[in-house]
């Protein structure tokens, strides 16, 4: 029974491994709200462009973001988010919102400014963020659990080679 078991040790390993690994991918994890950050954006509006024109924050992140219009009257409307804010030249306005949903949302200016006002766009994208450090930690779980099955077969063939 021992034997057994000694023989058997690398798979239990492997499978040990690979239940953990798979866990690793698709276990829900609550740190992910824990990680969430302050982030204070300041777009620069002028006609007729935003800089930077592209944000890139994380899920859950509070976003504070403060619109800086330099020459006329600029707004900013963030697509589904329903985010706002208007600004007059010289006096930034902010707003903050949590970016709960993950994916790419145009934003616009939101006060008519001039003949080039439709193309007055950017782009906010809220990147999941949790992915990459589950594919790390499953790679580090595989890799662990590779050296330890390694080990074990190693134990078990030496015994082997002994018993006979
Ligand atoms: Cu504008």
């Amino acid at each position: 029974m021992i034997v057994d078991t000694v023989t058997r040790l690398p798979l239990i390993l492997a499978f040990a491994t690979l239940i953990l690994a798979l866990l690793a991918l698709v276990a829900p994890l609550p740190l992910v709200e824990a990680v969430a950050t302050d982030r204070q954006i300041t777009l620069d509006a002028r006609s007729f462009a935003f800089e930077p024109a592209r944000v890139n924050v994380n899920r859950g992140d509070r976003v504070t973001l403060t619109l800086n219009a330099t020459d006329v009257v600029h707004g900013v409307y963030v697509d589904g988010y329903g985010v706002n804010v208007v600004a007059e030249p010289g006096k930034p306005a902010e707003t903050t919102f949590v970016a709960d949903r993950a994916g790419k949302f145009r934003f616009r200016c939101s006060v008519t400014c001039g003949s080039l006002h439709p193309f007055m766009i950017g782009e906010l994208v809220v990147g999941p963020n949790t992915p990459f450090w589950r594919a790390i930690a499953a790679m580090g779980i595989v890799t662990l659990g590779t050296v330890l099955t390694l080990a074990a077969g190693g134990r078990g063939e030496k015994r082997e080679a002994r018993n006979v």
